[in-house]
Formats: structure tokens, sequence, C-alpha cells
């Protein structure tokens, strides 16, 4: 199948899967992912992908999410367990396989840390956890402007200041921190403070 035929159908079906403002949600992460393809050389139809599949599972319930992990060994967490909304990134990634067909472990990846980044991510992991932060539709985080200039300067810096935004505000609203986000926070700090970073 043609590539544009092969996103359009990808389109149709999360439209089906999303109400419509997780789904307007989706297509500015598809067309971010795209501009921050462009900027660092990144396929370009892969981060299309990945946008418009990373929040495939966030229009489920717990109890599907849940029931998704537990009928297919995937392994849950104790926080995830107490917080099955970050399931969807997960639950997500096993239906972009199962569902929507697709093959390539980079976009799978994308998917499944989308939420909590994780440590060495590839760059298309990068494009997506970024670009699902700061696309057009966003509107509440802290400091938007500066972190949208800084993902197209440095894409690792970015990925610290909204690490760093995402840790304050869970510990201001007194969320559970899932390990992984600090894990991912910890290896992107300590990347930026290497002399040659
Ligand atoms: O699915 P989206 O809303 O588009 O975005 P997302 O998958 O990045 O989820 C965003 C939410 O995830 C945001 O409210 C912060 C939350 N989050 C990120 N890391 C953690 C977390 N929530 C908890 N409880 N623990 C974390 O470590
Ligand atoms: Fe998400
Ligand atoms: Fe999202």
């Amino acid at each position: 199948m043609k590539k544009t035929n092969y996103l359009r159908k990808i389109r149709k079906a999360v439209q089906k899967a999303q109400d419509a403002k997780r789904f307007e949600h989706t297509l500015g992460v598809e067309y971010t992912a795209a501009a921050l393809a462009m900027r660092y050389g990144s396929d370009i139809d892969s981060a299309r992908a990945a946008g418009l599949l990373h929040d495939c599972a966030k229009c489920l319930s717990d109890e599907k999410r849940l029931s998704i992990c537990r009928k297919n060994h995937i392994p849950v967490t104790e926080v995830e367990r107490k917080n099955p909304f970050l399931l969807h990134a997960k639950a997500g990634a096993y239906l972009a396989r199962e569902k929507y067909g697709i093959k390539d472990p980079d976009i799978l990846n994308a998917i499944r840390s989308h939420t909590t980044g994780r440590k060495n991510m590839s760059l298309l992991e990068k494009i997506i956890f970024v670009a699902d932060y700061i696309e057009p539709g966003r509107k509440h985080a802290p400091n938007l402007t500066d972190i949208r200039k800084l993902a197209f300067l440095d894409i690792n810096r970015a990925l610290v200041e909204i690490l760093k935004d995402t840790l304050r505000y869970l510990e201001a609203s007194g969320g559970d921190i899932d390990p992984m986000t600090e894990e991912t926070w910890r290896c992107y700090s300590a990347l930026l403070k290497q002399p040659d970073a």
C-alpha cells in the first residue's frame, strides 16, 4: 500500500476510536511530530504514524486497559495499577501492532514511552514525547512558549524542561510519580551536564 494511503487509513481508524477533542490533539501531535522530524532529519512518515497512534488507547476504560495488559502478559507496575490511565501508552503500543498493523519497533517504542519517557530514547521517541507536550492545542502547561521554541533548537533540553515541569506538577498535585518518569529526567539532565552535550 502506498505510504500516504496507509497514513490516511490509520487516521480514519483512530478518529473512530477517539472523541472529537482527543482526535484534534492527535492531529496536532501528527503534524508537530512531522515538523520536528524535518528539523532533526528523522523519517517523516514514521513520525506521523507514531503521532497518530500515540493515544490510540486513551479513550478506552481503565478496565479495558488493564484487561489488555492482563490478557497479553504486559507487565503492570504498582504505580500503573493505581493510575491505570498511564497504561494507555503500553496498551496503545499493543493495539498499534495488533489492530493497526504497525511493525516498526521504533514506532511501537515511541507509543510505549510517550507518557513517562525512558532512558536512552531514540530520536523518534523524543520527537513524539515532545510533540505530545507542545502541539498547538495544548494550552495549560507552564513555560509552553519557551519550550516550543527550545524543541526546535535542542530537543534534549526541551525534554529535560518538560520532565522538570511534569515532576513539579505531580509533586504539587500529589500525583504518584512513576519511577520511569524520574529515571528519564535523571538520564537527560545528566546528559546535559556533560561538557560536550
Ligand atoms: O495522553 P496525553 O494527555 O496527551 O499526554 P500524556 O500521555 O503525556 O499524559 C499526560 C499526563 O501524564 C499528565 O497529566 C502528566 C501525567 N504523567 C506523566 N508522568 C507521570 C504522570 N502521571 C503520574 N501519575 N505519574 C507520572 O510519573
Ligand atoms: Fe498520552
Ligand atoms: Fe497525547
